[in-house]
């Protein structure tokens, strides 16, 4: 297999402007311009991580354009399918500085080039010449060539022979209705080797609330391994011999939001490079816990030497406690 990349992923980019001031969105007047997109999250994470990563999309013509491409090249990202619409736009969102919990977010996403996504043969061969591909439920959300694309991008990575995670990253507000949401990106959950999901997320997809039989539910459809995350609980991983569960580490919290998208990048890292699952799920939890670090949705995500520090310092405590 010619493997240009070790992970490659697809979605949407936008520029992300967050309350440098709590209070209401409607209230503020000054916001800082960051990026974000579950995805462009995810490929950041896995090349802090070491990894070569390799991200498909399309952007606008303009300066929130311009400052994604320039960041994922110099954040080591490969672009070269990263396509520059002339016509639309970038996406944009607005994000509330959160003084406690998760904070809101509002999208102007709508008709945005991320929504041009589409298939065509050297695209879907430079997705699935890489060893690992990468996606979440939110493109299926963007537009039907997005959705066609989504579909076709996980089928041509399995029959090379990748392996494939999915986040479901469930946005209700993106789609027409809550069947459709949960049909297309069950369908897309099922095709994946590693399910990462949010306990909330396995209920709507699966009907269960036992993170136990929405592992299961994954399991039979073929999936090697399931993670079912708890926010600041901690998560547990399932695959067909074992089950492990553990409590996320703390942290200095500035933002939850991209704390799922830098567990994807720990997970993928950590299954990658052959650890055992308690390491795959430790890994996770901790890069998901450092991208709460900082207000942006990605620039807290840490590179392999913060993840170990928080490793180390977390078996001292654990040592130290018994
Ligand atoms: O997972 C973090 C994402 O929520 C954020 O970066 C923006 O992609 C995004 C979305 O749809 O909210």
């Amino acid at each position: 297999m010619n493997t240009l990349n070790d992970v490659v992923t697809f979605g949407e980019i936008m520029g992300c402007f967050v309350a440098t001031t709590p209070g209401r969105l409607s209230d503020v007047s000054e916001f800082e311009r960051r990026l974000a997109g579950s995805e462009l999250n995810v490929a950041i994470g896995l090349s802090r991580l070491g990894h070569h990563v390799g991200f498909v999309g399309v952007i606008g013509d303009d300066p929130i354009g311009e400052v994604a491409r320039q960041r994922l090249s110099a954040e080591g990202v490969d672009t070269i399918h990263l396509r520059t619409d002339p016509v639309a736009h970038t996406g944009l969102l607005l994000k509330e500085r959160a003084e406690y919990g998760d904070p809101q977010v509002v999208y102007y996403r709508r008709g945005a080039a991320g929504a041009l996504l589409r298939s065509g043969r050297e695209v879907l061969g430079y997705l699935s010449s890489a060893r690992h591909v990468h996606a979440t439920g939110i493109p299926p959300a963007l537009s039907g060539s997005a959705r066609a694309f989504a579909f076709e991008a996980l089928d041509a990575a399995r029959a090379a022979g990748c392996t494939i995670s999915f986040d479901p990253n469930l946005r209700p507000s993106l789609w027409q209705s809550r069947p459709e949401m949960t049909a297309v990106v069950g369908a897309l959950a099922e095709r994946a080797d590693w399910v990462l999901l949010g306990v909330e997320e396995g209920c709507t997809l699966t009907g269960r609330s036992e993170p136990g039989e929405i592992a299961q539910h994954y399991l039979r459809r073929g999936a090697k391994a399931v993670a079912v995350k708890h926010g600041a609980r901690g998560a547990q991983l399932f695959t067909a011999h074992e089950t492990i569960s553990r409590p996320a580490f703390a942290v200095d919290t500035v933002d939850t939001v991209g704390a799922g998208d830098g567990f994807a990048a720990g997970f993928i890292s950590a299954a990658l490079t052959g650890d055992t699952p308690a390491d795959q799920l430790a890994r996770a939890c901790a890069v998901g816990a450092l991208a709460t670090t900082s207000a942006g949705d990605c620039d807290g995500l840490p590179t392999v030497d913060q993840v170990e520090q928080l490793l180390r310092r977390d078996s001292v405590y654990s040592h130290a406690g018994g």
